[in-house]
């Protein structure tokens, strides 16, 4: 009884079934790793702190010989960008506002181009990473998707990139997992991809309630939450 309430409990949480994480799962030529935003900016010391956005650096490590295909992301703001609450006279880091595209949240000031900040986080090892996708460089316009802008009409050539490598399915890890992170994931699949997000190699902002609404949006477009462990790394 107790087991039983137990299995689908985790189910419920969004588990991966226990014959299915026996076997693995086991990316192939066809699959590529997609690291996003690992950078000093989103870790704790940065501009833009994730609680425990360090921690994604050895879990990504792990799994990094796993792949044959890394695409990396990297947030690369302008100075004075669109999404610096700093760029509005009594705007706060963290309110909202309205740009010509929607609402966008305030950031801190960033992740700016050329800066110590913006790098990627030095204990990355990556010996497969191939594409380095930088967004956001746009001053008047977001980008939390790795795929397209915030306007949702300037593409980066990231699923055309995939396509003409022959990848179809991705799995998605960094920072930060609400924003980032599931953006690119749903975009992923409105590009066709089989899209995994890797929870335990993300981490989350969670402003005002975030996090769960990203997972139930990412739920809703076929994203699979998946764990490290549930991956064949040998
Ligand atoms: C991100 C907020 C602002 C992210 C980037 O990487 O998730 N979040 N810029
Ligand atoms: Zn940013």
């Amino acid at each position: 009884q107790f087991l039983l309430h137990t299995a689908t409990a985790a189910l419920a949480a969004g588990a991966t079934p226990w014959a299915f994480a026996a076997d693995g799962i086991k990316p192939d030529d066809k699959s590529a790793l997609i690291v996003v935003d690992v950078q000093n900016c989103f870790v704790p010391g940065g501009t833009l702190p994730v609680q425990g956005g360090d921690e994604v650096v050895p879990v990504i490590n792990r799994l990094a010989p796993a792949f044959a295909n890394i695409v990396v992301t990297q947030d690369w703001h302008t100075p004075g960008h669109a999404s610096f609450a700093s760029s509005y006279s009594g705007k706060k880091p963290f309110e909202t506002t309205v740009l010509k595209y929607g609402n966008q949240v305030l950031w801190p000031d960033h992740c700016v181009q050329g800066t110590e900040d913006a790098a990627l986080h030095k204990d990355l090892k990556l010996p497969t990473a191939q594409l380095i996708i930088r967004k956001g460089f746009n001053k008047g316009v977001d980008s939390y998707s790795a795929f397209e802008e915030a306007d949702r009409k300037t593409v980066t050539g990231l699923a055309g990139y995939l396509k003409a490598r022959g990848i179809k399915t991705l799995y998605v890890t960094g920072l930060a997992t609400d924003f980032c992170v599931a953006w690119t994931a749903m975009d992923a699949r409105k590009a066709g991809f089989n899209v995994y997000v890797i929870e335990d190699a993300t981490r989350a902002i969670d402003l005002n309630g975030s996090l769960e609404a990203a997972w139930k949006q990412m739920t809703a477009k076929g994203v699979k939450r998946i764990q490290s462990s549930d991956i064949t790394t040998a």
